[in-house]
């Protein structure tokens, strides 16, 4: 039986990573009860709701899982930095330890790395160095793979190369491995006192929690990222605008509602080109989808101009032939040879 810890003496962890790799059931060896809830294949993308529990002296906090599938990751990106914000401001003493969660057994990948850069993006740069512990999942993977050789957790951490290997320098090899089918009490002890070794490990040398201060200094960092996901929709939507636009003025014959088609136009850019001031947050990260925005506009404002001045010289009655003629061939360039044949035939009859 546990023993009941309250008030100063609670620890508390927050629970991050890539969907999927076992957050959920890191928390529930945590807290050694099955309270969080445990995804399932029908459940992908849904988000669970209950992120919080307590036991043993422990207050185990799950954040939503990071995702990495193309557009859908915008949404992703959105919702997790909700849930950071909520969990952080919920958490008034602050959390004693952040664990980022990994699943023995899955390369490194490029997923896994985009996710390491989220949580920094969304907790501050030096999260991992400060607060960071590395909890691998599917410990009993972990157990067939090296049973014949029996090498230990911690080895096989210092054996590790490549990006894996800074991750693990950058948390000083806090690192611990969670069987989380494990039956054996023993084990699930065993493991749940390593993780609780690096806590205080970290509360030694840094002797405060990660706070809302903490959270609040990492502003910046969590605008840019926003910008970074968002940047490939806008991109598109941009491309889409204007190229949209350019088949439109190049329609032959002119359309009788030209000149409205073009204000409309105009403005439907203008709006564009204040959206993506509004996205930018003052990162410059969208100035070259602006600078593209802006020639638009200047193009579209010249040809505006053309054809008002077009207008009111067409609406300026004129006796004198040859000035009829030099506004019509600007009206129409196109009908320029066959009306200068007809007008000098007129003239020279006359
Ligand atoms: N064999 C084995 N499977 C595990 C272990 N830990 C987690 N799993 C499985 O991994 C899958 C995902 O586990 P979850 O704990 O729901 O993962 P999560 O990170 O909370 O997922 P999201 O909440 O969707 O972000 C489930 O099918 C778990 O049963 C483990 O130690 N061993
Ligand atoms: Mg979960």
């Amino acid at each position: 039986m546990m023993a009941e810890v309250q008030g100063e003496d609670m620890r508390t962890l927050l629970l991050v990573g890539r969907s999927g790799n076992g957050k959920s059931s890191v928390g529930n060896s945590i807290i050694g009860e099955k309270k969080f809830e445990i995804r399932s294949k029908h459940q992908f993308g849904e988000q669970l709701k209950k992120q919080v529990f307590t036991n043993a002296g422990v207050k185990v906090v799950d954040c939503t899982g990071i995702g990495d599938t193309g557009s859908d990751m915008v949404c992703n990106v959105h919702s997790v930095l909700q849930s950071a914000r909520e969990v952080v401001e919920n958490c008034v003493r602050g959390f004693d330890a952040l664990i980022f969660v990994m699943k023995y057994g899955v390369r490194f990948t490029k997923q896994e790395k985009d996710a390491v850069q989220m949580v920094k993006s969304i907790f501050g740069e030096n999260v991992f160095r400060d607060w960071g512990i590395l909890v691998f999942s599917c410990g009993d993977q972990f157990d067939l793979d090296t049973k014949d050789d029996d090498i230990k957790f911690e080895v096989w951490c210092k054996e590790q190369t490549g990006d894996v290997k800074r991750l693990f320098e950058e948390v000083d090899y806090r690192c611990v491995v969670f069987d989380n089918k494990s039956y054996v009490t023993f084990k699930q002890r065993k493991q749940r006192e390593e993780l609780m070794g690096c806590v205080e490990k970290i509360q030694e040398d840094k002797r405060r929690c990660y706070s809302v201060s903490d959270f609040e200094r990492a502003m910046r960092s969590r605008e840019i990222l926003v910008v970074q996901y968002e940047l490939e929709s806008l991109k598109s939507e941009t491309d889409t605008l204007i190229r949209e636009m350019n088949q439109s003025l190049n329609l032959t014959p002119v359309p009788n509602d030209h000149d409205v088609h073009l204000e409309n136009m105009l403005q439907e850019l203008l709006r564009h080109g204040q959206k993506l001031e509004e996205m930018d947050r003052n990162t410059g990260m969208l100035e070259s989808l602006q600078t593209q925005v802006q020639a638009q506009v200047t193009m579209l404002q010249g040809k505006i101009i053309m054809r008002k001045t077009k207008t009111e010289e067409a609406s300026v009655p004129t006796t004198d032939p040859v000035q009829e003629l030099i506004l019509g061939m600007k009206r129409e360039p196109g009908t320029t040879v066959k009306r200068t044949l007809s007008f000098l035939v007129t003239y020279f009859r006359q």
